[in-house]
Formats: C-alpha cells, sequence, structure tokens
C-alpha cells in the first residue's frame, strides 16, 4: 500500500520512514549536523507524530553499545548517529564490536556542509571546514557491510530499505549512512513510501540435503566427536538444536571463549569451557559459530580427525588469516543447520555406544562443577576479593529472569546459565567500553528483566562511566554494575608473562603501563548521577550485599520508582508487632529497638521499615558500629532526649550511633558513643544532618534517612583491623 506523509524536510521524511520501519530508537549523540534532525524531532512531537524515540547517549562508545546491546538482546536492528568525521572517529570501535559480533545496527553520522554558500544549511561555523574529510565512510568502511551518502529525498525510501535489509541479512552486522546537512535540511512537503516495505525480510539460510548428510555421516561413524561452540546463542533459537545433537551423539560441548549461553551449563554434557585438553582424543570435531577453536601455536587436532564448521559464514570471509582445517564447511543458520544435523545422525547413530559415551561425559561434568565450587571456597575469604569468589557471588544471584552483561572478570565457570539469552560477553573483536553500554541498552530492550554488567576496572572506564550512568538515570534503565577493581589491566600484565615467562619484567616485577593506580573511588561515579554505589572489600558481605543491591537499592535508589517484577513482592504479614518486618529473605526482624512513646504515630508503613532495616543491617555490617534510628518525640530537649536513649542502650552504647528524628519538632541528633565517634566526625554527622533535613522539607522521611545512614557509613568506611 502506497501511504503519503505530509513532511516538512528530508529530515521529517527520514523519521516517517525509520518509525514505519519499526525502528524503535535513536540513539544519538548530536552535533551541529543535526539541526534540521532536531527541528523535525520537535515538528513531529508537537504534532503528536511517531518518531523513533530519540536517546541522548553523551558520548558515542556507549551510544553504538546501546544499539548493540538493544538488538543482541531483540534482534532487531536499531539506529545511531553520531557528528560528522569526529563523532564517528569515536564510535569506530563500537562497530568493529558489532561487525564482528555479528549484530545488525544502522550506523549514521551528519556530514559536514558540502558547500561554502548558496545552500540552506551552507557552513556558517568555523569547524565546517576543518571536519570536513574526502572519503568519511572510508573510516568504517572495512567494517561495515554496506555504505552510502544520502543524496535526494528521491531515493530516501530506497536507501533506509537497503540499509535495514543488508544489515539483517546473515552475516548480519552494521551499514553506514551519512547524512549532509543541506540533504537532511531540504524543504519538501510529503513523502509517498511503500507500507508495509516492498522488501523481502532476510530469512534464514539452510545448507543442501547433500552436505547435511555427508556431515552427520561423519559425526555419526565418530568414535569420539566433540563440539566447540562460540557464538551459536545469538539467535536463542539454536541453544535447543544443539542440545538435540548433542544429546543424539552422546558427545560433550565445549562452550569455549563463549559469548552467548550456546548451551545449558547444567546439562551434563555441558563439557565446561576448554576443549584443548580432548583435542587431541578427538576423531570428529564439530566447530559451531567459532572463530577461534584452538590455538594452532599450541594445540590442535590429530590430523586425521574429521573437522566440520557450522555458521552463517564459516569461512569467517572478513578475517584476513583463518587457516583451521576444514573437511566441510555448512554455510547455514545453526537453528536450522545444527537441528537439521541432529535429525541425520539420529538415523545412523548407534545408540549403545552413544550412551556409552554419555555416561563418559557426564562424569567429566559433575567433577568439573565441583572443581568449580571448591576454587571459590578455597578463596571465600582471602582479602582482596578474589575474582573466583565475587565470580560465584554474582552467579549465586542469577536466575532465568537476570540478564548478565559480561565484558571481562566474571569467570563463567562460577555461574550456571542455562536459559538462551541470560548472558552476553565481550566481543570477538575485544574493543573495550561495550559492557556499560550494551547492559543499558539490554534493559531497554528487556525493562522486566533485571541486568547485572560486569565490568574490569579498566572496562568501567573504557565504557565512559559518566555517560552511562547518565543515561541510566535520565532513561530510569536500572542496572547494577559490578566492577571487578584489581587496580590493573590484567588482561595485559597476563599478555608479559606469557610472551616473556622468565622475562626482565617478570623478575624485576616491573611492569610499565599496566596499573590503574591510584585507583579512583569508582562507586562515586554512579553516585554523581544519583545511583547508590558502594565499595566491598570484605569477602564474607560480598553475598549480602549482591542481594541487598538487587532485591533493595537497584529498585529504591537507582532510579526512583522502578519496580522490579522479576523480583516477588515482600509478603508482609499483618498481624506483626509493631516495628518488625518480613525481610526479602525472610527473616522476621526489628527495625527499631527503643520503646516508642507513641507507636501509634510512626509514620512508616511495613515495607517502608523493610528498607530501613535493610539499610540498618547493612550499615552495621559494613562499619562494624551499631547504627539504630529512633523516629519519635524526643522531648523539649531534644539533644537531652536522644542522649537518653543512646544511654538505653547500655554496654553497646560506645560503639553505637544513634540517629534521632522528631518529626513533629522538625529536629534531627546523631549521638555517637565513644568508640563511634573516632570514626564519625563532627563534621561528617553535621553533613548528614543537612542532607536528611533537606529531603525531610521535601516530605521523604524515608529517603531522607537512608541517605543519611548511606554518608556516615561512607565516613565511618570499614574498620581497620590490626592483625
Ligand atoms: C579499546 C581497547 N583498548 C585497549 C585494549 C587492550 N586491552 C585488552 S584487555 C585490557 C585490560 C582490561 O582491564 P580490566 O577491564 O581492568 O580487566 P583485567 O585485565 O584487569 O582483568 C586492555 C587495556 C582493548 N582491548 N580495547
Ligand atoms: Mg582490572
Amino acid at each position: 500500500m502506497l501511504k503519503r506523509a505530509a513532511v516538512e524536510s528530508t529530515a521529517e521524511a527520514y523519521l516517517e520512514l525509520l518509525a514505519a520501519r519499526g525502528v524503535e530508537y535513536l540513539f544519538a549523540n548530536a552535533g551541529t549536523d543535526f539541526a534540521p534532525l532536531i527541528e523535525a524531532y520537535a515538528k513531529r512531537g508537537a504534532q503528536g507524530q511517531a518518531s523513533p524515540r530519540p536517546i541522548t547517549v553523551p558520548h558515542e562508545v556507549p551510544a553504538v553499545a546501546m544499539a548493540h546491546g538493544y538488538a543482541m538482546v531483540t534482534g532487531r536492528p536499531q539506529v545511531v548517529m553520531v557528528h560528522v568525521i569526529v563523532g564517528a572517529g569515536n564510535a569506530v570501535g563500537g562497530i568493529i564490536n558489532a561487525a564482528r559480533s555479528n549484530v545488525p545496527i544502522l550506523f549514521s553520522a551528519g556530514r559536514n556542509p558540502i558547500t561554502e554558500a548558496g545552500h540552506a544549511g551552507s557552513r556558517d561555523r568555523p569547524i565546517h571546514w576543518a571536519q570536513e574529510s574526502f572519503d568519511q565512510a572510508a573510516m568504517v568502511r572495512e567494517f561495515v557491510k554496506w555504505d552510502y551518502e544520502l543524496r535526494s529525498v528521491s531515493d530516501l525510501e530506497t536507501v533506509v530499505d537497503r540499509a535495514l535489509t543488508l544489515a539483517q541479512a546473515e552475516p548480519q552486522g552494521p551499514v553506514y549512512l551519512t547524512l549532509p546537512r543541506e540533504v537532511l535540511g531540504a524543504r519538501q512537503e510529503a513523502i509517498e513510501y511503500a507500507d508495509p516495505a516492498r522488501v523481502a525480510k532476510p530469512g534464514p539460510l539452510v545448507p543442501s540435503p547433500e552436505s547435511i548428510d555427508e556431515a552427520a555421516r561423519i559425526l555419526a561413524a565418530a568414535r569420539n566427536p566433540l563440539i566447540i561452540v562460540k557464538a551459536a546463542g545469538r539467535d536463542p533459537g539454536a541453544v535447543a538444536s544443539l542440545v538435540a545433537l548433542a544429546e543424539m551423539l552422546g558427545a560433550p560441548v565445549f562452550d569455549q571463549f563463549h559469548t552467548y549461553v550456546n548451551f545449558p551449563q547444567d546439562h551434563p554434557l555441558h563439557g565446561g569451557f576448554d576443549a584443548a585438553p580432548h583435542l587431541d582424543a578427538a576423531d570428529a570435531i564439530l566447530v559451531v559459530e567459532s572463530d577461534v577453536p584452538w590455538f594452532p601455536a599450541f594445540t590442535r587436532p590429530r590430523a586425521e580427525a574429521r573437522i566440520i564448521h557450522v555458521g552463517v559464514d564459516p569461512l569467517f570471509s572478513r578475517y584476513p588469516l583463518r587457516g583451521f582445517p576444514t573437511d566441510l564447511a555448512l554455510a547455514g543458520t545453526p537453528r536450522l543447520a545444527l537441528q537439521a544435523l541432529a535429525d541425520a545422525v539420529a538415523r545412523s547413530a548407534d545408540a549403545a555406544a552413544v550412551a556409552v559415551r554419555r555416561k563418559r561425559w557426564e562424569g567429566q561434568h559433575a567433577g568439573q562443577r565441583e572443581a568449580a565450587a571448591a576454587r571459590a571456597r578455597a578463596v571465600q575469604s582471602d582479602t582482596p576479593i578474589d575474582m573466583a569468589w565475587l565470580s560465584r557471588c554474582v552467579g549465586d544471584v542469577v536466575d532465568d529472569q537476570t540478564i548478565v552483561v559480561n565484558e571481562y572478570d566474571l569467570d563463567a565457570t562460577q555461574a550456571c546459565f542455562t536459559e538462551p539469552g541470560t548472558y552476553f560477553a565481550a566481543p570477538p573483536s575485544g574493543g573495550l567500553g561495550w559492557g556499560l553500554g550494551a547492559a543499558l541498552g539490554a534493559k531497554l530492550a528487556a525493562p522486566d528483566k533485571t541486568l547485572i554488567c560486569c565490568v574490569g576496572d579498566g572496562a568501567y572506564i573504557f565504557g565512559a562511566p559518566t555517560a552511562a550512568h547518565f543515561v541510566s538515570r535520565a532513561y530510569n534503565l536500572p542496572v547494577l554494575f559490578v566492577v571487578f577493581n584489581n587496580r590493573t589491566w590484567n588482561a595485559v600484565k597476563r599478555a608479559v608473562q606469557t610472551f616473556a615467562k622468565d622475562g626482565w619484567a617478570v623478575k624485576t616485577d616491573s611492569m610499565p603501563l599496566t596499573a590503574l593506580e591510584p585507583a579512583p573511588d569508582y562507586e562515586m561515579v554512579c553516585r554523581a548521577s544519583g545511583g547508590h554505589g558502594e565499595r566491598v572489600e570484605d569477602p564474607a558481605l560480598l553475598p549480602d550485599a549482591h542481594e541487598y543491591h538487587l532485591k533493595r537499592f537497584l529498585h529504591e535508589f537507582f532510579p526512583r520508582g522502578v519496580e522490579f517484577p522479576a523480583h516477588p513482592a515482600v509478603a508482609v504479614p499483618e498481624d506483626l508487632p509493631l516495628g518488625s518486618v518480613v525481610t526479602a529473605s525472610g527473616r522476621v526482624s526489628a527495625a527499631v529497638e527503643f520503646d516508642v512513646a507513641e507507636p501509634s504515630t510512626l509514620p512508616f508503613s511495613a515495607v517502608q521499615l523493610t528498607r530501613l532495616d535493610e539499610a540498618l543491617t547493612l550499615v552495621s555490617r559494613h562499619t562494624e558500629l551499631r547504627f539504630s534510628v529512633y523516629l519519635g518525640d524526643l522531648g523539649e530537649d531534644s539533644h537531652a532526649g536522644a542522649q537518653r536513649l543512646h544511654g538505653q542502650l547500655g554496654a553497646a552504647a560506645a560503639d553505637s550511633v544513634l540517629v534521632a528524628v522528631d518529626p513533629q519538632r522538625r529536629n534531627v541528633d546523631i549521638v555517637t558513643g565513644p568508640e563511634a565517634r573516632l570514626r564519625l566526625a563532627d563534621r561528617g554527622c553535621k553533613l548528614a544532618v543537612m542532607s536528611m533535613v533537606a529531603s525531610f522539607k521535601e516530605g521523604d522521611l524515608v529517603g531522607g534517612l537512608l541517605s543519611g545512614l548511606r554518608m556516615l557509613s561512607d565516613q565511618a568506611g570499614v574498620p581497620h583491623h590490626s592483625h
């Protein structure tokens, strides 16, 4: 059907078309080249016309990563637009990542005005001379499937449809469009376009039946077949097909350098994450969506082993050098190719041999899981916190409603991902800075899921964290960012250790260019955007901290007002004694331990008490001081009233901190015992009081108390135990 829409400019026609084609978002980092587009957005907004929702991402690295994250969760391409050559320059790393991950993105950049004068949009800024290049697309051409510069509105529909179609055709990947300002700014009256689009949506690919039969013959005849997979789970539907094939063969699946959930980690045929020790014994190897099945410099299969590659582009044709032996290469969508293989193998497999093999691999699976758990247990009390223990603690809070985005350092052996589409790891190209944006894009795509983003301290900095936290707050995208802070680029260190095992750097313990010290207070970066940030140094607190942040802070503080359906609401029995609550973990606990003069005037609901109680528990554990809160009448002399209450604590008073609030008299007092005072300077207490009073004035009693407790806890810090 031909549709006609009144538009004022080419820029508006572009928005009209993108919306018609189902593009939901425009991840943008704007510049002067955006003027016609912003004008068009304003007009369409005023008139209630649909456009892709504009998302302001104040750095190109997270902008591209957000589109990547959104597309990897939904499979739907989104649009990124950046500012001329300089914005494109910043974005290239992300485009390389999207290209090597086969993620569809319509990447675009404005182009500096072409003309010096004479057109609407001709050059009118000094940058307009220096920001022109001879070939703007050259910057990304190697990593996009197609590039073009829009010349006229008359080609707009063709160009948009071609861009979106090519991005989605396998092997999927980014495409690039340059949008000159004169073209975007050209006046128009209307645009006519086909709705729905007259382009075929790219479909899945299927290998020929002959090649499937041949591959199935090789696999079914093998005595010791094994499967290596890296990225089949890009299509969540491929997981079931791979399970079917592995079971039909009784073959282990090695989830090697995996970037997706390819195979349920708890499946008895999940062989772990390293195929190398088993290569030598294999007589048939199936390599599924894996660019690097082994390192030829260290190990390789036996010469007579038959090797089959399956993938949308099993030759990895955009890689300059890749020479893994191949007897058969099946080009096809893994979901279909693997299912076809499973069906074909079913016709000829030797059931008895399969059962024996399966038993053997099941034994090794169980041993590996137990060994991983033991590795974490062995270091659970180590300080600084061991990466394996941190990984285990993250792994333990993951459920099938959680999505984890991992840009280094989460050790997947310590978790157990089973649901397709719940785990995403850094792209094969490893362009750092992907994680934060990808997690935000994933959250945008899956608002009902809990998002955990694991990053190294290095990766966190690369991700432009101030921009990422800005987006998180601005667009209500709560994510738990876990920074694995080892104060170094350990990967670079390890490379030196491998390269020169007994060399100068190792012997002299000197590794310039690898340290990230002095380490910033990373938790502050998040707080600067209204998030809750916390540093955990005590390994014993880790499990609680994760539970706590997920169940509490993530939706209480960051950002406000977002509910987490993933976690069931806390059930609060009505007949509990006043001041008692059921916490998220089911524990009944008392938040306020004082005799309350007039219980009926307590302005807290049970749920608010839960929050307060958990905050009290956490700050008390963190600081090892006893925190308590009193709310009620403090009498004429509020300070004396508070002192009296503090005195009621008896022997515990020395290391206690009492926050006493008299709402009627609008008074806040903090009383510290002698031990506690050593850790909490008066100035810090005053700041906390000021912050609380400010919140109370806005009527936010609980919020004020919580932020006051946080400030006190920050100031007291963790105790320095002498050993
Ligand atoms: C854009 C970019 N620059 C540099 C690198 C090189 N590089 C690879 S890993 C790494 C260190 C990552 O540090 P961190 O996130 O702290 O993890 P760790 O190595 O400490 O485990 C660096 C700098 C890269 N991959 N990408
Ligand atoms: Mg690090």
